[in-house]
């Protein structure tokens, strides 16, 4: 076994008896109670899924094994000369909980790097889709051409004891983690950088292989470090993350269940809303004719947009209830690399102008920024300008919590996901209102 998987395994086995415990012990003790608006209003605050992986704090934002972003970053190893840490050390830390060392980093790198080759008909699904596709169709489908190479599937086929599941789908997901830079970068160079061959160089680690694979230069390596970290996870109940962990609960492998959360991320009110910023700030931008606008202009154009009906993408959130520390920490790096950036100014009148009209309008519960309101600012600084890929970035990083999350499901025997569901008649008649 591998340095990661040995840690892993010894992890296992320390916490299976606690589940064990409260399931024996405690199995009947309340944690949550359920009212009609939660059940109508999409189970929001309702505990009924655990994960040790990330907790999300309303106020504080995300912790990932108890460690804020900040002290993530600040704590998990980087390469030599770079701002951002290794994306295989927070791997780790995400399955294990525990912060690596350089050399233990080193040894993710070397495992992860022996399994990025695709094969080749991977290649030949992706070059079958249109250019005019959606990158993010193109994702999910080569990720679940692939699900013949599951080793959960053959192994399952042949007979295996539930303890030993994690084992195979811990395999599978490695697998999957590294290949999918490589499935990103190719499928970015076929709709928009067709001059790139999108060589790997297999002596870069997984954000700085990404960046060389696009032909991006320094500082794009870091950038897809603090992509890939800032996304990888937001707790067990988000779409993707809650998704990946449904689908996999009915045994389906990795290929199934990541191909399932990828789709949930892509849609405007998850995902996608880093797309819709940049969409959305485009059409400002070719008003102003590139101008900068005036707060005054700014305000207008959001008003614009709520008075028509829509959202104001990037802003709000089901859980947070302050500024996301995942802007905040794109924030900082702009302010650094990129501060007279047009279209970082553009952000940061957002920022002054968007909540207090969302206040005032008094609809919704968070009127602060969220991740995808500052991430496509940044790739489009560094010349990926094509928004609609930016939701395939997320994935990527997606990817590292919700297939972590995966194996300690599996690890830990959680069952088969079903919860209960009734008619409107039934809660009338539950409420009092028919009999
Ligand atoms: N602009 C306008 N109205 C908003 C809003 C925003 N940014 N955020 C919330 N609201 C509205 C909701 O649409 C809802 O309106 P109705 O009562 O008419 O249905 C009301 O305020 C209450 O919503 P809420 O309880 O505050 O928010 P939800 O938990 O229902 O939804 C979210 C959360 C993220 C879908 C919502 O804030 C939103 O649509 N934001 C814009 C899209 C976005 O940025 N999504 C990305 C989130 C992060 C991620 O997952 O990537």
């Amino acid at each position: 076994m591998s340095g990661l998987k040995d840690k892993l395994f010894e992890k296992i086995e320390a916490h299976r008896p606690r589940v064990k415990r409260l399931l024996k012990d405690y199995g009947d003790h309340v944690i949550s109670e359920v009212t009609v608006q939660q059940a109508i209003g999409g189970m929001r605050g309702i505990k009924s899924l655990i994960t040790d992986i990330s907790y999300l704090d309303p106020y504080e934002g995300i912790r990932y094994r108890g460690f804020t972003l900040p002290e993530v970053f600040k704590k998990l190893p980087k390469p030599q000369g770079s701002e951002m840490p290794y994306v295989e050390g927070l791997y780790y830390l995400l399955l294990t909980g525990d912060i690596p060392t350089e050399s233990e980093v080193a040894d993710v790198i070397y495992d992860s790097i022996n399994r990025r080759q695709l094969p080749k008909y991977v290649y030949e699904v992706i070059d079958a889709f249109p250019n005019h596709s959606h990158p993010m169709v193109i994702l999910s489908a080569a990720v679940m051409s692939m699900q013949r190479e599951s080793m959960f599937n053959l192994k399952y086929q042949r007979g295996m004891s539930k303890l030993d599941y994690w084992d195979p789908t811990y395999e599978d997901a490695m697998n999957l983690v590294s290949k999918l830079p490589v499935i990103g970068a190719y499928i970015y160079n076929k709709l928009y950088n067709k001059e790139k061959s999108g060589y790997q160089d297999p002596t870069l680690d997984f954000g700085g292989n990404f960046a060389y694979m696009l032909g991006k230069d320094k500082p794009y390596d870091d950038v897809a470090r603090m992509y890939f970290i800032v996304h990888a996870d937001h707790e067990g109940g988000n779409v993707s993350a809650h998704t990946g962990h449904l689908i996999a609960s009915s045994l389906s492998d990795v290929y199934y269940a990541t191909s399932g959360m990828i789709n949930g991320l892509a849609g405007p009110l998850h995902g996608l809303a880093n797309q819709e910023v940049l969409r959305w700030i485009q059409e400002l931008r070719t008003k102003m004719g590139d101008r900068v606008p005036t707060h005054e202009e700014m305000k207008e154009f959001v008003l614009k947009t709520l008075n028509s009906g829509q959202v104001i993408p990037g802003f709000g959130h089901a859980v947070l209830r302050k500024t996301d520390p995942r802007y905040q920490i794109q924030r900082e790096f702009c302010l650094k690399h990129m501060p007279e950036d047009p279209l970082f100014e553009y952000v940061n009148i957002l920022f002054d102008v968007v909540p207090d009209i969302l206040l005032e309008q008094g609809k919704a519960k968070n009127p602060w920024p969220n991740v995808d309101a500052h991430s496509g600012v940044i790739q489009w600084h560094y010349g990926l300008t094509q928004y609609d890929f930016y939701t395939v970035l997320f994935s990527i990083g997606r990817a590292l919590g919700v297939l972590s999350n995966i194996i300690w499901d599996r690890a830990l025997g959680y069952p088969l996901e079903r919860p209960k569901s009734i008619t409107t008649d039934m809660l009338e008649q539950l409420v009092g209102l028919k009999k």
